[in-house]
Order: C-alpha cells, then structure tokens, then sequence
C-alpha cells in the first residue's frame, strides 16, 4: 500500500482493541501518551504488546505537549515545558519512532457543539458555527498578535529542531481548526496552506518539520484554505506530509458538521486518487469519529467502521492509479 491506515490507541487500550484493531488489516497505531507515561520502558513494554497484535507504533504523542499554551502563549514557563517536549522526542527516538504531532492551538480544537445532526443518522458528532466562535471573549487576559504566535513558533522550532534531527524523529503540525485566523483573541498559526508555507519556512528548510495533511480542515475552509489537489501535489513534492486526516464535512463554513465520508460535500474518492497519483506515504486516519454510543466498542469502535469505508477507497485508488500507470 502507498499509504499505511492507521488508530489511535493508548496504553491503556484493551487487549481486545489490539485483536480487533489487527483484525481490520491495520498495521499501524498512533501512541497516545501521558506524561508521565513518557519514559523508556513504559514505550517499550507498549510496542512488545503491540508487537503479539503485528502492529507498530507509526507516531506518537502527549497532548498536553502537543497542544502547549506556555509553548504557544510565550509564557513564562515555557523553557521548562518546551525541555519535556525535547525529552519526549529523545525517547521516542530511542524506540525508532518516526514523528510526534504538534497543533499551534493553546485551547484545542474550537466546535460550537457536540450534537446529532442533519446528516449524522443520529451520530453525536462536532458541530462548528462560525459566528459562535468569533463572537467568544478572549481566552486569555488579553489579545495576542500574529507577530507574538510566529515569534513562539520560531522560539520553539529553533530549540526542537537541531534535537528532532539528532533523536531522528519529525514533527508532524496540523492546522488550527477550526481555520479562522483568529479566536477568542488568539490568533492562528495555519488557517491556510500558505501558513504551512511560512512554517516550513520558519524551520530553514528542516525535514524535521512536516505537516498534517488534516483534509477536514482544508474542507472546512473551503477555497479559503488552498487548492486542496494543488497543495496535495506541492506537500507530497516536498516529503511533508506525515501523516492524512481523511475527513469530510456537510458545507464549508460559516456553518459545518462533521459527518462520514460519504455524507459530505467533498468527493472523498478524488481526494484518495490524489493521494495515491501523489506518491504519499503517510499514515492516514479518519481523524475524528462519531462520539461513543454507550454499551458499544468504546472510541476504538467508533473508528472502525470509518477506517474500512478509507481503507476501500485506497483499495480502489490503487488499483485505478496503478492501471493508469500500467
Ligand atoms: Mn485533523
């Protein structure tokens, strides 16, 4: 396979998941870590049980790390927090784990709501109004400049970079979703595919850094973001992509729900095609599934039904681009 579908799990995932996880052809997990799970031997032990599964660890990463508001914000702590960062990716290094994620987003993912929606079949999913969202207060006690959140991205990148290349490890960074260029005062990184330009930029041409090719939120924004085909065939170029969140949306915003593949207003299948004509070699996930419906397979079994529907997509991209090329 060009590229390799991937679930998350942590430590704490069941053995069944494993079974289960193996069950569906899926050869790679994403590591979900917490801080204090961040030491040699606990990553260890968890890739020897992964291992009895066929599975690997394809990435791994801590999101109190991954999404810092002292490593975004600039505050006065962020030294110390931006020295755990570097002892995880030196431990992610020692277990040959390619790439940890990053999101310039100190307050996570911004949704209106999680409720059932018009085209969910009664599937508790994130719900984004745009107006909503911009309306908010400041999250902080003050606003930040666009000058302030590159000038902490630069400071962050000039202390990880030389250490990602030394543990051999890449950071994989995703947009802020959703990619408005400003919320409750802060404002974003990457709420365009020129943002990603400025990023790679910023890290004087490093492969260290690389980009989290989150379709969700180039459909979000809509023709805002970038020529989404375009941006495919520039990122893959260049050996950026990582890592593909193959999700889909009702509309782009002002207003959007996420919903199954089949069910948004993006051909989904062109996208995968693209992928495939590109060379990608990523991982690719479906990102974010419905929420867990109680009694029923945990976050686990929400993404298996959502990671057949991709992995029989790239199936068929394949098999079309590969008769092409014949
Ligand atoms: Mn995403």
């Amino acid at each position: 396979m060009s590229m390799r579908p991937q679930i998350p799990v942590a430590i704490a995932s069941p053995d069944a998941d494993l079974a289960v996880i193996r069950q569906c052809g899926i050869r790679d997990v994403s590591l979900m870590l917490k801080p204090e799970e961040i030491l040699d031997d606990a990553v260890a032990r968890m890739q020897e049980r992964l291992a009895r599964y066929e599975l690997t660890v394809s990435d791994a990463f801590c999101t109190p790390l991954q999404k810092n508001r002292s490593i975004h914000l600039g505050l006065p702590d962020r030294d110390g927090q931006i020295d755990a960062f570097n002892e995880m990716v030196r431990v992610l290094g020692r277990a040959h784990i390619p790439f940890t994620s990053i999101a310039w987003q100190p307050h996570g993912i911004l949704r209106t709501d999680w409720r059932v929606g018009r085209h969910t079949r009664g599937g508790v999913s994130m719900y984004c109004d745009q107006a909503e969202i911009l309306s908010r207060p400041n999250a902080e006690d003050r606003a930040y400049t666009e000058e302030e959140i590159w000038n902490n991205f630069q400071y962050f990148l000039d202390r990880t970079v030389p250490v990602c290349e030394e543990a051999g490890v890449r950071m994989a960074l995703h947009p802020n979703d959703p990619p408005l260029a400003c919320m409750a005062g802060i404002p974003s990184l990457i709420w365009n595919s020129d943002g990603f330009r400025r990023a790679i930029a910023a890290a004087h041409g490093s492969k260290a850094l690389g980009i989290k090719l989150c379709i969700g939120c180039w459909l979000e924004a809509g023709d805002a973001f970038g020529n989404l085909m375009a941006d495919i065939a520039e990122f893959c170029a260049d050996d950026r992509v990582l890592c593909v969140h193959f999700r889909n949306v009702d509309a782009p915003l002002p207003v959007f729900e996420e919903v199954l593949c089949e069910d948004g207003y993006a051909d989904m299948y062109a996208i995968m095609k693209q992928l495939v004509a590109c060379g990608c070699q990523a991982v690719i996930s479906i990102d974010h599934g419905f929420q867990p419906t109680e009694g029923f397979g945990g976050r686990t079994g929400t993404h298996l039904y959502p990671t057949g529907f991709m992995k029989g997509l790239l199936w068929a991209a394949e098999q079309e681009i590969g008769r092409q090329k014949a």
